[in-house]
């Protein structure tokens, strides 16, 4: 098989939240999965990712925990990182966009367009929060739908019926961040004109998919958007979050997220250059005709990288000496549910990779989504097939055979590698079988067929139990020694043949194989010839799967569904000198009346250690002043007085909330004097 070059991209997940298994199943295990079968074949591969981290989806979440944007990508970029590695990505870099390199590339291609003079500038009419005095990004509005009626509808777009219209038609608009009517205001925002590389896209569509073999509902995707007639697109927003717009009085206005957002495989691949101290190792990839572009992703994903990053490198190639490549193959893949449903954050419904990893290894999982992904239709999780794929398939066939193996080679040759002569015709079927493997799996992989190889690689060790079975060992070496040394000498090269096949599948699994064989990967392609010299010195067996019981996936199915407590996340952490600043005091309460106009309010005086402090506190809606009086309540004492309603206040007394929403003031025994010191 020729050597490639290849560089591959995963999607670039949002920096908003953690990824899930669904994440995997669409744009990492396979990619993956390929990158790893192209690293064993020889080629020269490049693996690229990293966090999205502009866009409004994080800035709502900012604001819904009362944090910067940089508390939110900080948070989920560490924590997504973090996860991929346990679960064995093998990403050459996992960059993220809010890096200097990367507002720098974005804005290069920018100015480049600008330049070429080929983006519009057009004035359009926005909505705007007067209270926040904030343009409102479509997300951030909501209203009913001219078309069909459907009351969350954004402002420019239905996610419903999928209607496109002017904010000006959508009806009773709502801002998402105060509830106030917004206004509709002029601003004026660039856009890339989509429509005039629709012929190119067309011809390269056409071109790519027929040469490379497409996935159909790829191509169909592309079509529907070609059909409809692809339209100009804004390349600009209002916002304050993102790569800011590199033009004078662009104040407020950063660059699209998704115009950005693609060119982060190649701001990441400038990324890895500087760390590899290669600046110019990206133009290797990304400006040379004879690298081979495969860019993994969902398919909510198709459109930014089948027309939209390619008509923006078609920009760029008309205007510079310098041409990038295009994608030449977009294998998107479809959805993964769970347990029959969509994956659901508030539903409770679903599971993140890292909360997963916690529990189990991570091959088990890669094996059992990598053995029904959603190549061409959506798939579904389910604990108890995950439970069935390690018991009856990793742990019963390939585990078992390679336990029966090591047992065998251990006891009767040695713990060496046993040499073969004379063999029968199973023996040569088996090793046939071997010698043919690497290229059926290998062209699947080829193919982004990736469901289909994972069942071949457990087909060849299926057929390997089976031919254990048959040949008797057990028999064979009392009776005739030569005979089951054959047996597992075969035995022995068809899990050398099983560790790399697996490899980038079960990789963690292959490297132990790898480590009891006392031997190392070879080229993918001569993974089927018999490697193991006779006499290697074997090392000890592993164990390589643990059964999962029942209880273990029922304690998972009975967590689904319940709302889950959102863990509070401390954003300011103090030290044990900050809160020994607050002087916490017991205080008994001699008198108490209501502040005239309001509900909440009432004055107390509190009697403290040789002091009386008038204190006004906002349990008036819980509390009768006949109720308070006498309490021995909690003070903060060194407080600095402030003024409620015209009335100073000396301090404040600790309540709390309980379920039904009552405050409760905080209450010490009786015979706790007042002033006494709480700690
Ligand atoms: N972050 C959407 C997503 O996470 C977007 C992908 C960007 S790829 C350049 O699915
Ligand atoms: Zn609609």
């Amino acid at each position: 098989m020729q050597k490639e070059k290849v560089l591959v991209t995963s999607a670039l997940p949002y920096a908003n939240g953690p990824i899930h298994l669904g994440h995997l199943s669409g744009a990492y295990l396979p990619a993956d999965i390929y990158v790893r079968y192209k690293r064993l074949k020889g080629d020269d591969v490049l693996y690229v990712c990293g966090s999205d981290e502009h866009g409004v989806p994080i800035t709502i979440t900012a604001e819904k925990e009362g944090v910067t944007p940089q508390v939110i990508i900080d948070r989920y970029h560490n924590l997504n990182k973090s996860a991929f590695e346990k679960f064995g990505m093998s990403f050459d870099i996992y960059s993220r966009t809010s890096l200097p390199i990367h507002h720098k590339t974005a804005q290069e291609f920018f100015l480049n367009f600008y330049e070429q003079g080929i983006l519009n500038e057009k004035k359009t009419l926005q909505f705007f929060d007067e209270k926040v005095k904030m343009f409102l990004p479509d997300r951030y509005v909501e209203g009913t739908c001219p078309k069909c009626g459907y009351e969350e509808a954004r402002s420019d777009e239905c996610e419903k019926c999928g209607a496109l219209y002017d904010p000006s038609e959508l009806i009773n608009p709502k801002s998402k961040i105060t509830g106030e009517t917004p206004s509709l205001r002029e601003t004026s925002h660039w856009y890339f004109p989509l429509g005039k590389f629709q012929m190119r896209l067309e011809d390269y569509v056409k071109e790519m998919s027929e040469k490379y073999g497409w996935k159909d509902n790829v191509i169909q995707y592309c079509n529907s958007w070609f059909k409809d007639g692809l339209r100009d697109r804004a390349v600009t927003r209002d916002l304050d979050w993102g790569v800011k717009v590199p033009l004078p009085d662009s104040e407020g206005k950063v660059l699209y997220v998704w115009f950005e957002a693609v060119l982060g495989y190649i701001s990441a691949t400038k990324q890895l250059g500087e760390e590899r101290g290669d600046p110019d190792l990206w133009k290797k990839y990304w400006q040379t005709d004879d690298t081979k572009y495969i860019a993994f992703i969902g398919k909510d994903n198709i459109v930014f990288h089948t027309i939209i990053f390619p008509s923006m490198l078609m920009a760029w190639n008309d205007g510079n000496e310098d041409k990038y490549i295009l994608p030449q193959n977009v294998p998107a893949n479809e959805f993964l549910n769970f347990e029959g449903k969509k994956f659901s954050k508030s539903r409770n419904w679903g599971i993140d990779v890292h909360e997963f990893l916690e529990i189990f290894p991570p091959d088990p999982l890669r094996y059992t989504l990598a053995a029904n992904l959603p190549e061409n239709k959506d798939t579904d999780f389910y604990w108890k097939e995950f439970q069935a794929r390690n018991n009856n398939e990793l742990a019963d066939i390939l585990g078992n055979f390679v336990n029966r193996t090591f047992i065998f080679a251990h006891k009767h040759f040695n713990g060496e590698v046993p040499a073969r002569e004379n063999l029968s015709e199973m023996d040569k079927e088996m090793l046939t079988m071997l010698e043919a493997a690497p290229d059926k799996i290998g062209d699947l992989i080829e193919r982004y067929k990736l469901k289909d190889a994972v069942l071949e690689m457990m087909n060849v060790a299926r057929a390997a139990n089976k031919y254990f079975n048959d040949s008797e060992p057990w028999k064979t070496i009392k009776t005739d020694k030569q005979k089951g040394a054959n047996t597992i000498n075969i035995c022995l090269q068809t899990i050398y043949t099983l560790a790399e096949l697996f490899s980038p599948v079960i990789p963690f699994t292959s490297d132990k194989l790898f480590k009891s064989l006392n031997s190392k990967p070879t080229d993918w392609y001569e993974a089927g010839k018999s490697v193991l010299p006779a006499g290697t010195k074997l090392n000890k067996g592993e164990i390589l799967f643990t059964k999962i019981d029942d209880k273990e996936i029922e304690s998972q199915t009975n967590k689904l569904g319940e709302p889950e407590e959102e863990k509070e996340k401390f954003n300011e952490i103090i030290t044990i000198d900050d809160f020994a600043k607050v002087k916490l005091r017991s205080g008994k309460i001699l008198e108490a009346e209501r502040v005239k106009k309001s509900e909440k309010l009432v004055k107390l005086k509190v009697r403290l250690k040789g002091e009386t402090r008038q204190v006004v506190a906002g349990v008036g809606k819980f509390y009768s002043p006949e109720e308070l009086v006498g309490k021995n309540i909690i003070l903060v004492a060194n407080l600095k007085p402030a003024k409620l309603f015209g009335i100073e206040s000396q301090g404040m007394i600790l309540a709390v909330e309980d379920a039904e929403g009552k405050l409760n003031v905080i209450n010490l025994p009786d015979n706790v004097l007042p002033g006494t010191e709480v700690r």
